[in-house]
């Protein structure tokens, strides 16, 4: 019985039982729309604003962070500026891995971070990703990876992945980074192991992300903006303290063997933009 109450209590796959765990509109409201930032021409010049990392989270402490990373992307980097508009993605560098999805993946001169083109995922369906998968295997089991993504909406209630590593097959062992609830989260499948953390993030804005998959420690970290997401920081799966999960057993030895890294998205429905993907042996940097 109490097995069943704990069944019946957890596991928010649904997004739809928690309407208190608000989290709309962050107070970190970014600055980035403030057109005396970068004092030129409009927001959609784009290359000002792609060096410009302060604005993006306008404290000293963040920028004085991100310096201590920037290591090389030795083992992939994508800023979609050369394959056409209306077309896939770089075909030696991803792979298109669509299961059960309506959805697009395409490349976008309609926003971007740097340069004029970005990566559309519009999702509808249950799998809508491209993976990369020559860069694997990677040293130790291991790697890093910083992207910048835009949503078209907020964070959603229900649980959605954008980014996720594992096997090359879906949905066989993986772990994912995402949402859930309104707020990000990281997620174990098989099994459903889950954290999640308050992270500040806007629609239709540009934002960095950087994560570490450690296989070799079995350990997931996240950062956003150049910080640290503590409530993301992954060992054993079971909720950090003051942090939001679903698991209170510990899980040892679960990361996969990294066959893929994929980008895109998966459940539910929306819209995302990615650009400048970069894949290292060590932590990048926004
Ligand atoms: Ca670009
Ligand atoms: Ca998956």
């Amino acid at each position: 019985m109490a097995s069943l109450l704990w069944l019946l209590a957890c596991c928010g796959d649904d997004g739809g039982e928690s309407a208190s765990e608000d989290v709309t509109s962050g107070s970190m409201t970014a600055s980035s729309d403030d057109p005396s930032a970068t004092g030129t021409s409009d927001a959609s010049a784009g290359t000002g604003a792609g060096t410009g990392t302060g604005a993006s989270t306008g404290t000293d402490a963040s920028t004085g962070e991100d310096t201590t990373a920037g290591a090389e992307a030795d083992l992939l980097e994508d800023d979609f500026e050369s394959a056409p508009v209306g077309g896939p993605p770089d075909a030696s560098l991803w792979t298109m891995a669509l299961v059960g999805s309506n959805g697009t993946i395409t490349i976008d001169d309609s926003t971007a971070h740097s340069g004029a083109q970005s990566v559309h995922v519009h999702h509808e369906g249950f799998s809508t990703f491209m993976a990369a998968e020559g860069v694997f295997p990677t040293p130790d089991n291991s790697f890093f990876g910083r992207v910048w993504f835009r949503l078209d909406a907020g964070l959603p209630q229900g649980h959605v992945t954008w980014i996720e590593a594992g096997v090359q097959a879906n949905d066989v062992d993986e772990a994912r980074i995402g949402a859930n609830l309104g707020q990000m989260d990281v997620n174990h499948w098989p099994g459903d192991e889950e954290q999640r953390a308050d992270v500040a993030v806007q629609a239709q804005t540009w934002h960095c992300l950087e994560f570490e998959f450690n296989g070799a420690a079995h350990e997931i970290r996240v950062w956003f903006e150049g910080q640290e997401v503590p409530g993301l920081h992954v060992t054993d799966w079971t909720t950090p303290p003051g942090g939001d999960g679903n698991n209170q057993n510990p899980l040892i030895d679960w990361a996969p063997e990294f066959e893929s890294v994929r980008f895109g998205w998966e459940l539910g429905g929306g819209d995302i933009w990615f650009d400048d993907i970069a894949l290292a042996t060590a932590r990048l940097g926004c």
